[in-house]
Protein backbone atom coordinates (compact mmCIF):
# COMPACT_ATOMS: atom_id res chain seq x y z
CA UNK A 1 0.00 0.00 0.00
CA UNK A 2 1.30 3.62 -0.83
CA UNK A 3 0.95 6.71 2.02
CA UNK A 4 -2.68 7.55 0.45
CA UNK A 5 -4.44 4.00 0.61
CA UNK A 6 -3.28 3.90 4.70
CA UNK A 7 -4.43 7.34 4.87
CA UNK A 8 -7.41 6.51 3.25
CA UNK A 9 -8.20 3.25 5.56
CA UNK A 10 -8.05 6.05 8.72
CA UNK A 11 -10.58 8.49 6.82
CA UNK A 12 -12.82 5.85 6.55
CA UNK A 13 -12.90 4.71 10.03
CA UNK A 14 -13.08 8.05 11.55
CA UNK A 15 -15.73 9.12 8.99
CA UNK A 16 -17.74 6.18 10.45
CA UNK A 17 -17.26 6.98 13.99
CA UNK A 18 -18.21 10.51 13.58
CA UNK A 19 -20.79 9.96 11.50
CA UNK A 20 -22.72 7.07 14.17
CA UNK A 21 -21.90 9.83 17.06
CA UNK A 22 -23.93 12.27 14.92
CA UNK A 23 -26.45 10.03 14.21
CA UNK A 24 -26.87 9.17 17.77
CA UNK A 25 -27.73 12.72 18.55
CA UNK A 26 -29.82 12.77 16.39
CA UNK A 27 -31.96 9.91 17.17
CA UNK A 28 -32.17 11.39 20.82
CA UNK A 29 -33.20 14.38 19.03
CA UNK A 30 -35.98 12.71 17.66
CA UNK A 31 -35.03 13.22 14.06
CA UNK A 32 -34.09 9.82 13.29
CA UNK A 33 -36.85 6.84 14.05
CA UNK A 34 -37.01 3.02 14.12
CA UNK A 35 -33.77 1.05 15.18
CA UNK A 36 -30.55 2.65 15.28
CA UNK A 37 -27.68 -0.02 15.35
CA UNK A 38 -24.51 1.35 15.96
CA UNK A 39 -20.79 0.09 14.69
CA UNK A 40 -19.10 1.92 16.82
CA UNK A 41 -15.34 -0.09 18.35
CA UNK A 42 -16.27 -2.19 15.00
CA UNK A 43 -14.96 0.20 12.26
CA UNK A 44 -11.64 -1.76 11.68
CA UNK A 45 -13.65 -5.04 10.38
CA UNK A 46 -15.86 -3.54 7.53
CA UNK A 47 -12.75 -1.23 6.60
CA UNK A 48 -9.73 -3.71 6.17
CA UNK A 49 -12.41 -6.42 4.82
CA UNK A 50 -13.94 -4.10 2.25
CA UNK A 51 -10.03 -2.84 1.54
CA UNK A 52 -9.34 -5.95 0.20
CA UNK A 53 -12.15 -6.63 -2.41
CA UNK A 54 -12.08 -6.15 -5.92
CA UNK A 55 -14.56 -3.40 -7.60
CA UNK A 56 -16.36 -6.37 -9.25
CA UNK A 57 -16.76 -8.10 -5.93
CA UNK A 58 -20.40 -7.80 -4.07
CA UNK A 59 -20.57 -6.92 -0.49
CA UNK A 60 -23.83 -8.11 1.63
CA UNK A 61 -24.38 -7.32 5.42
CA UNK A 62 -27.05 -7.30 8.37
CA UNK A 63 -28.74 -4.48 9.71
CA UNK A 64 -25.42 -3.19 11.79
CA UNK A 65 -24.47 -1.63 7.97
CA UNK A 66 -23.40 2.32 8.19
CA UNK A 67 -19.89 1.47 8.55
CA UNK A 68 -19.72 -1.18 5.20
CA UNK A 69 -21.96 1.51 3.16
CA UNK A 70 -18.65 4.25 4.18
CA UNK A 71 -16.43 1.55 3.20
CA UNK A 72 -18.38 0.62 -0.43
CA UNK A 73 -17.75 4.07 -1.43
CA UNK A 74 -21.56 5.49 -0.36
CA UNK A 75 -21.02 9.27 0.33
CA UNK A 76 -21.52 10.18 4.28
CA UNK A 77 -24.03 12.77 3.48
CA UNK A 78 -26.07 10.23 1.27
CA UNK A 79 -26.49 7.64 4.35
CA UNK A 80 -27.05 10.50 6.39
CA UNK A 81 -29.89 11.32 4.43
CA UNK A 82 -31.77 8.24 5.12
CA UNK A 83 -30.66 7.58 8.34
CA UNK A 84 -33.35 10.56 8.65
CA UNK A 85 -35.69 8.92 5.66
CA UNK A 86 -35.16 11.75 3.68
CA UNK A 87 -35.57 11.28 -0.55
CA UNK A 88 -31.75 12.08 -1.02
CA UNK A 89 -30.88 8.69 1.21
CA UNK A 90 -29.52 6.28 -0.92
CA UNK A 91 -32.57 3.80 -0.79
CA UNK A 92 -34.69 7.23 -1.26
CA UNK A 93 -35.84 7.62 2.31
CA UNK A 94 -37.61 4.03 2.68
CA UNK A 95 -35.31 2.04 4.41
CA UNK A 96 -33.90 3.65 7.06
CA UNK A 97 -30.44 2.38 9.07
CA UNK A 98 -31.03 -1.09 8.47
CA UNK A 99 -31.83 -0.95 4.89
CA UNK A 100 -29.17 1.35 2.89
CA UNK A 101 -28.05 0.05 -0.51
CA UNK A 102 -26.50 1.05 -3.56
CA UNK A 103 -26.07 -1.95 -6.25
CA UNK A 104 -23.61 0.93 -7.81
CA UNK A 105 -21.35 0.92 -5.38
CA UNK A 106 -22.02 -3.22 -5.22
CA UNK A 107 -23.46 -2.58 -2.10
CA UNK A 108 -26.61 -5.27 -1.54
CA UNK A 109 -27.78 -4.09 1.83
CA UNK A 110 -28.61 -3.63 4.77
CA UNK A 111 -30.64 -6.81 6.02
CA UNK A 112 -33.16 -6.97 8.89
CA UNK A 113 -33.81 -10.46 9.76
CA UNK A 114 -31.29 -12.18 10.77
CA UNK A 115 -29.11 -14.64 8.64
CA UNK A 116 -31.66 -14.25 6.09
CA UNK A 117 -29.33 -12.33 3.84
CA UNK A 118 -27.03 -15.49 3.88
CA UNK A 119 -29.23 -17.56 1.49
CA UNK A 120 -29.18 -14.24 -0.72
CA UNK A 121 -25.48 -14.25 -0.78
CA UNK A 122 -25.46 -17.78 -1.90
CA UNK A 123 -27.81 -17.63 -5.15
CA UNK A 124 -25.63 -13.87 -5.92
CA UNK A 125 -22.38 -16.33 -6.00
CA UNK A 126 -24.59 -19.02 -7.57
CA UNK A 127 -25.28 -16.11 -10.23
CA UNK A 128 -21.99 -15.30 -10.70
CA UNK A 129 -20.54 -18.61 -10.94
CA UNK A 130 -23.21 -19.48 -13.52
CA UNK A 131 -22.76 -16.93 -15.68
CA UNK A 132 -18.44 -17.49 -15.34
CA UNK A 133 -17.98 -13.43 -13.64
CA UNK A 134 -14.70 -13.23 -12.17
CA UNK A 135 -16.38 -12.08 -8.61
CA UNK A 136 -17.07 -12.80 -5.62
CA UNK A 137 -19.68 -12.04 -2.94
CA UNK A 138 -18.75 -11.47 0.37
CA UNK A 139 -21.35 -11.70 2.84
CA UNK A 140 -21.06 -10.40 6.41
CA UNK A 141 -23.35 -11.11 9.46
CA UNK A 142 -22.95 -11.39 13.78
CA UNK A 143 -22.05 -14.35 15.83
CA UNK A 144 -25.80 -14.64 16.79
CA UNK A 145 -27.03 -15.33 12.91
CA UNK A 146 -24.58 -18.43 12.95
CA UNK A 147 -26.84 -19.97 15.34
CA UNK A 148 -30.17 -19.50 12.63
CA UNK A 149 -31.31 -22.08 10.10
CA UNK A 150 -30.34 -20.26 6.98
CA UNK A 151 -26.67 -20.11 8.02
CA UNK A 152 -26.87 -23.65 8.15
CA UNK A 153 -28.45 -23.82 4.40
CA UNK A 154 -26.45 -21.59 2.66
CA UNK A 155 -23.46 -22.47 4.21
CA UNK A 156 -23.81 -25.79 3.94
CA UNK A 157 -25.02 -25.23 -0.16
CA UNK A 158 -22.18 -22.99 -0.37
CA UNK A 159 -19.61 -25.99 -0.32
CA UNK A 160 -21.78 -28.37 -2.06
CA UNK A 161 -21.72 -26.45 -5.10
CA UNK A 162 -18.56 -24.40 -4.57
CA UNK A 163 -19.34 -21.29 -4.72
CA UNK A 164 -17.38 -18.07 -4.64
CA UNK A 165 -18.61 -16.59 -1.32
CA UNK A 166 -16.35 -15.38 1.75
CA UNK A 167 -18.76 -15.74 4.95
CA UNK A 168 -17.72 -13.09 7.23
CA UNK A 169 -18.87 -13.46 11.00
CA UNK A 170 -17.94 -10.18 12.68
CA UNK A 171 -17.94 -11.98 16.37
CA UNK A 172 -18.25 -9.46 19.37
CA UNK A 173 -19.49 -11.44 21.93
CA UNK A 174 -23.05 -10.84 21.90
CA UNK A 175 -26.30 -11.40 19.98
CA UNK A 176 -28.82 -9.05 20.77
CA UNK A 177 -28.64 -9.11 24.82
CA UNK A 178 -27.01 -12.97 24.98
CA UNK A 179 -23.50 -13.56 25.07
CA UNK A 180 -22.16 -16.24 22.55
CA UNK A 181 -21.66 -18.60 25.34
CA UNK A 182 -25.52 -18.98 26.21
CA UNK A 183 -26.58 -19.60 22.74
CA UNK A 184 -23.99 -21.23 20.66
CA UNK A 185 -23.19 -24.81 21.11
CA UNK A 186 -19.13 -23.47 20.23
CA UNK A 187 -17.37 -20.76 21.02
CA UNK A 188 -14.89 -20.56 17.71
CA UNK A 189 -17.40 -19.20 15.23
CA UNK A 190 -15.13 -20.95 12.51
CA UNK A 191 -15.58 -24.20 14.05
CA UNK A 192 -19.19 -24.41 12.27
CA UNK A 193 -17.16 -24.41 8.90
CA UNK A 194 -15.41 -27.62 10.09
CA UNK A 195 -18.78 -29.19 9.54
CA UNK A 196 -19.12 -28.37 6.13
CA UNK A 197 -15.55 -28.83 5.18
CA UNK A 198 -15.04 -25.32 4.60
CA UNK A 199 -11.32 -24.04 4.71
CA UNK A 200 -11.50 -20.84 7.77
CA UNK A 201 -9.47 -18.80 10.14
CA UNK A 202 -9.27 -16.05 12.63
CA UNK A 203 -8.42 -12.73 12.90
CA UNK A 204 -8.06 -9.63 15.54
CA UNK A 205 -11.00 -7.31 14.63
CA UNK A 206 -9.63 -4.37 16.30
CA UNK A 207 -6.16 -3.99 14.35
CA UNK A 208 -7.69 -3.10 10.59
CA UNK A 209 -3.88 -4.36 8.90
CA UNK A 210 -4.35 -7.69 10.58
CA UNK A 211 -8.19 -7.58 8.59
CA UNK A 212 -7.28 -6.54 5.71
CA UNK A 213 -4.18 -9.21 5.19
CA UNK A 214 -6.67 -12.03 6.35
CA UNK A 215 -8.82 -10.74 4.36
CA UNK A 216 -7.10 -10.35 1.21
CA UNK A 217 -5.94 -14.17 1.31
CA UNK A 218 -9.67 -15.65 2.58
CA UNK A 219 -10.44 -13.58 -1.05
CA UNK A 220 -7.54 -15.11 -3.07
CA UNK A 221 -8.65 -18.17 -1.54
CA UNK A 222 -12.28 -18.09 -2.94
CA UNK A 223 -10.53 -16.85 -6.16
CA UNK A 224 -7.98 -19.33 -7.03
CA UNK A 225 -8.95 -22.18 -5.21
CA UNK A 226 -12.95 -22.22 -6.38
CA UNK A 227 -14.28 -22.97 -2.62
CA UNK A 228 -16.26 -20.88 -0.59
CA UNK A 229 -14.26 -19.71 2.59
CA UNK A 230 -15.57 -18.76 6.27
CA UNK A 231 -13.47 -16.10 8.10
CA UNK A 232 -13.92 -15.19 11.92
CA UNK A 233 -13.60 -11.66 12.59
CA UNK A 234 -13.18 -11.14 16.66
CA UNK A 235 -14.56 -7.72 17.65
CA UNK A 236 -16.37 -5.96 20.22
CA UNK A 237 -19.58 -3.05 19.96
CA UNK A 238 -18.72 -0.22 22.26
CA UNK A 239 -22.31 0.69 22.36
CA UNK A 240 -25.27 -1.19 23.08
CA UNK A 241 -27.37 -3.65 20.45
CA UNK A 242 -29.13 -0.81 19.30
CA UNK A 243 -30.47 2.16 20.85
CA UNK A 244 -31.73 2.54 24.39
CA UNK A 245 -30.01 -0.61 25.24
CA UNK A 246 -29.84 -0.76 29.20
CA UNK A 247 -26.98 -3.57 28.71
CA UNK A 248 -28.11 -5.75 31.59
CA UNK A 249 -26.18 -8.61 30.19
CA UNK A 250 -22.45 -7.28 30.26
CA UNK A 251 -20.60 -5.02 32.70
CA UNK A 252 -19.61 -1.37 32.35
CA UNK A 253 -15.97 -2.59 33.45
CA UNK A 254 -15.71 -4.54 30.62
CA UNK A 255 -16.88 -1.87 28.19
CA UNK A 256 -14.60 0.42 29.57
CA UNK A 257 -11.82 -1.46 29.46
CA UNK A 258 -12.82 -2.56 25.85
CA UNK A 259 -12.82 1.17 24.93
CA UNK A 260 -9.19 2.18 26.85
CA UNK A 261 -7.14 -0.72 25.51
CA UNK A 262 -8.52 -2.00 22.62
CA UNK A 263 -10.35 1.01 20.16
CA UNK A 264 -9.06 0.57 16.73
CA UNK A 265 -8.68 4.04 15.81
CA UNK A 266 -6.24 4.51 18.34
CA UNK A 267 -4.36 1.40 17.63
CA UNK A 268 -4.21 2.39 13.69
CA UNK A 269 -3.07 6.06 14.87
CA UNK A 270 -0.52 4.11 17.33
CA UNK A 271 0.34 2.12 14.10
CA UNK A 272 0.83 4.89 11.79
CA UNK A 273 3.03 7.23 13.75
CA UNK A 274 4.96 4.35 15.04
CA UNK A 275 5.94 3.05 11.27
CA UNK A 276 6.59 6.71 10.21
CA UNK A 277 3.51 6.38 7.88
CA UNK A 278 2.00 9.87 9.28
CA UNK A 279 2.41 11.91 11.77
CA UNK A 280 0.13 13.04 14.60
CA UNK A 281 -0.04 16.35 13.36
CA UNK A 282 -1.58 15.15 9.73
CA UNK A 283 -4.11 12.64 11.83
CA UNK A 284 -5.43 15.51 13.41
CA UNK A 285 -5.99 17.25 9.85
CA UNK A 286 -7.88 14.12 8.64
CA UNK A 287 -9.51 14.82 12.00
CA UNK A 288 -10.83 17.48 11.13
CA UNK A 289 -11.40 16.88 7.52
CA UNK A 290 -14.03 14.01 8.45
CA UNK A 291 -15.62 16.05 10.72
CA UNK A 292 -16.63 18.99 8.62
CA UNK A 293 -17.43 16.26 5.99
CA UNK A 294 -20.24 15.04 8.27
CA UNK A 295 -20.96 18.42 9.45
CA UNK A 296 -21.90 19.19 5.84
CA UNK A 297 -23.83 15.30 5.93
CA UNK A 298 -26.25 16.33 8.39
CA UNK A 299 -26.75 19.65 7.11
CA UNK A 300 -27.91 17.67 3.76
CA UNK A 301 -29.95 15.45 5.47
CA UNK A 302 -31.68 18.16 7.37
CA UNK A 303 -32.59 20.42 4.37
CA UNK A 304 -33.56 17.93 2.12
CA UNK A 305 -37.18 16.71 1.77
CA UNK A 306 -39.12 13.63 2.64
CA UNK A 307 -40.36 11.76 -0.10
CA UNK A 308 -43.88 12.70 -0.93
CA UNK A 309 -46.68 10.58 0.18
CA UNK A 310 -48.30 10.50 -3.51
CA UNK A 311 -44.85 8.78 -4.33
CA UNK A 312 -45.95 5.91 -1.64
CA UNK A 313 -46.36 2.79 -3.78
CA UNK A 314 -43.03 3.55 -6.20
CA UNK A 315 -40.06 1.43 -5.77
CA UNK A 316 -42.13 -1.65 -4.43
CA UNK A 317 -41.89 -3.91 -7.83
CA UNK A 318 -39.85 -3.13 -10.56
CA UNK A 319 -42.19 -1.02 -13.13
CA UNK A 320 -42.72 -3.04 -16.96
CA UNK A 321 -41.61 -0.58 -19.36
C1 LIG B 1 -34.96 -13.97 12.63
C2 LIG B 1 -34.75 -12.89 13.66
N1 LIG B 1 -34.81 -13.20 14.97
C3 LIG B 1 -34.63 -12.25 15.91
C4 LIG B 1 -34.37 -10.95 15.53
C5 LIG B 1 -34.13 -9.90 16.59
N2 LIG B 1 -32.69 -9.60 16.63
C6 LIG B 1 -32.21 -8.54 16.00
S1 LIG B 1 -30.56 -8.46 16.12
C7 LIG B 1 -30.44 -9.84 17.02
C8 LIG B 1 -29.10 -10.36 17.50
C9 LIG B 1 -28.18 -10.77 16.41
O1 LIG B 1 -26.86 -10.87 16.89
P1 LIG B 1 -25.61 -11.01 15.97
O2 LIG B 1 -25.95 -11.85 14.78
O3 LIG B 1 -24.48 -11.46 16.82
O4 LIG B 1 -25.34 -9.53 15.41
P2 LIG B 1 -24.86 -8.21 16.19
O5 LIG B 1 -26.12 -7.49 16.61
O6 LIG B 1 -24.01 -8.62 17.33
O7 LIG B 1 -24.13 -7.40 15.18
C10 LIG B 1 -31.72 -10.37 17.24
C11 LIG B 1 -31.97 -11.59 18.02
C12 LIG B 1 -34.34 -10.65 14.14
N3 LIG B 1 -34.09 -9.42 13.69
N4 LIG B 1 -34.50 -11.64 13.24
MG1 LIG C 1 -22.95 -10.38 17.72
Amino acid sequence: MEKKDYLELYHQMVLIRLLEEQASALYQQGKIGGFLHLYIGQEAVSTGLISARKEQDRVITAYRDHGVAINCGLQAKVVMAELLGKVTGCSKGRGGSMHLADVSQNFWGGHAIVGAHLPIAAGMALGDQYQERDAITICMFGDGATNIGYFHEAVNISKVWNLPVLWVCEHNLYGMGTSVERASAVSEIRQKAEGYAIPNSQVNGMDVIQVREAALSAMEAVRKNKTPYLLEIQTYRFRGHSMGDPERYRTSEEVKRWQAEEDPISIYRKYLVKNQIASQGELDGLDIAAEREIEEAVQFAESSPEPSPETLYHHIYVEAV
